[in-house]
């Protein structure tokens, strides 16, 4: 059985190994082609109730291009695998064609999505401890809020499915689907006429030009009438009981932000795989890490499914009090593309009285797609993003950035005079604050 376990598993690395140089090779000259964009401008569809309401829209005309590569995401701890995995690697044919043109275009099997189709079954990924917790019935409600551009519509589909699943339907106000501007077809009059099933439950909001993932979650969160917005990427599954552990955070102190325990949907087999618990965490490039746990946090009466204080979050997946959202200052509207509002974000939330955490009994897979190299665009994008979070709040730290990166001491990141005004008005903590009381690694990797 071992061996048997071990031969798959070397096959397995073979097979990705392969299957990830014949993609970078394809990538390089395929590149040109993904990043073809539209940019209309015009009306953004609103699609409720079964019928299409049109409205204008005011945000942006810049061109704005897909990020070609995620920022690291170190993922060092083992994961205490607690049940089996799903394993649907064997299905697929690494000779087809469309499996190349699906990686290229959207970063994971599109073959092995197709035949997972609407929906799947899940491994319960929660520690058994989590089994015996008990929410209140009574909890705030969720305005769901999901962004997509061009993504694959049965994981888009699959998002969907999954929170009208496991969700129960008194604490879900509404999906919100912003399309941010998606060129393929499937996503078009096909989406409008699948989600149909889901009558009463979804709004669909199409931007008539691309805004990126900033603006188009607050174009979003514009039209939420739940108490609570929760974020989530379009190529997510929601797991069992995952919103009240949220919602009942929340409820219990309305400025505490929290996000679930992001599992792993490998963007190659699928499989949804439990992770390990951990935090968020930065470096001085100001790129989103993970990080340990302290063993203490875990040593309390609720052990591994204790809260886990967060110095940041990941970005794609957390739930916040609507009103505290707003108060907050919701994100900085002129951040573009995709980068960098996450770590903005989380520094706003501790330096200005709130606070985050990672809550491991709420499990919400992501598919982590297949990196890609940066594009021009969005690396011009997170370092204007970075520059912003910067010089708005990090005091005289921002030295530290700029050590890492020289080249951009001079570069232009626009005018941030309402965001420093905001951090004036809400009256928030000093960088060093932050540094000395939620992140004090941070400052032992300082250069002088
Ligand atoms: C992570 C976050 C993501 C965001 C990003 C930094 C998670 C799971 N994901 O990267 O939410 O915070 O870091 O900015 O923590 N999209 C648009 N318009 C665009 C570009 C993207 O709507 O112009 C959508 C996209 O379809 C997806 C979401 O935004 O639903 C996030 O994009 P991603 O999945 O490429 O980001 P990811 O997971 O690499
Ligand atoms: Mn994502």
């Amino acid at each position: 059985m071992r061996r048997t376990v071990l031969l798959y598993l070397f096959y397995g690395s073979l097979a990705s190994l392969a299957l990830s140089t014949a993609l970078l090779l394809t990538y390089f000259y395929q590149n040109h082609e993904v990043n073809q964009l539209q940019t209309n401008q015009g009306l953004a569809e609103i699609w409720s109730l079964g019928k299409k309401l049109q409205q204008e829209t005011i945000y942006g005309a810049e061109r704005i291009p897909y990020p070609h590569m995620r920022v690291e995401r170190s993922r060092e701890i083992e994961a205490e695998a607690e049940e089996p995995h799903l394993n649907l690697s064997h299905s697929s044919n690494y000779a087809d064609p469309e499996l190349y043109k699906g990686f290229i275009k959207y970063g994971f099997n599109v073959l092995i999505s197709k035949q997972l189709g609407n929906e799947r079954d899940l491994p319960d990924t929660r520690n058994k401890m989590c089994h015996y917790k008990r929410y209140p019935t009574h909890l705030p409600t969720a305005s769901v809020i999901i962004c997509f551009h061009n993504e694959e519509f049965n994981a888009l589909f699959r998002t969907v499915s999954s929170v009208m699943t496991h969700t129960p339907l008194q604490l879900l106000e509404e999906i919100i689907l912003i399309d941010d501007m998606s060129e393929s077809d499937d996503l078009k009059d096909k989406l409008d006429y699948r989600l149909e099933i889901f009558r009463g439950k979804i709004k669909l909001i199409r931007n008539k030009k691309r805004e990126g993932l900033i603006r188009s979650r607050l174009i979003g969160a514009s039209f939420a009438l739940g108490d609570v917005l929760v974020f989530l990427d379009s190529h997510c599954e929601v797991n069992r009981v995952w919103l009240q552990p949220l919602l009942y955070a929340i409820a219990k102190d309305p400025k505490m932000v929290v996000c679930p325990l992001i599992d792993v949907i490998d963007f190659t087999t699928l499989e949804y795989r439990p992770s390990p618990v951990v935090r968020g965490a930065f470096n001085w490039y100001l790129q989103f890490k993970w990080d340990n746990v302290f063993a203490y946090e875990m040593d309390g009466p609720e052990g591994p499914t204790a809260p886990i204080r967060s110095p940041a979050m990941a970005g794609g997946i957390f739930a916040v009090y609507r009103h505290y959202f707003k108060e907050l200052g919701q994100y900085d509207k002129d951040m573009n593309l995709w980068g960098g509002e996450n770590v903005e974000l989380s520094l706003r939330i501790w330096m200005c009285g709130g606070q985050l955490y990672i809550l491991p009994c709420s499990r919400v897979g992501h598919i982590d797609k297949h990196p890609k190299s940066y594009s021009p665009d969005i690396t011009q994008a997170i370092n204007r993003n970075s520059l912003r979070l910067a010089h708005v709040w990090l005091d005289e730290y921002k030295e530290q950035f700029f050590r890492r990166k020289p080249h951009l001491k001079e570069a232009d990141y626009g005018n941030i005079s309402e965001r420093v005004e905001l951090r004036k008005r809400l009256g928030c903590k000093s960088f060093q604050w932050y540094l000395d009381t939620v992140y004090p690694e941070l400052e032992t990797s300082i250069i002088t």
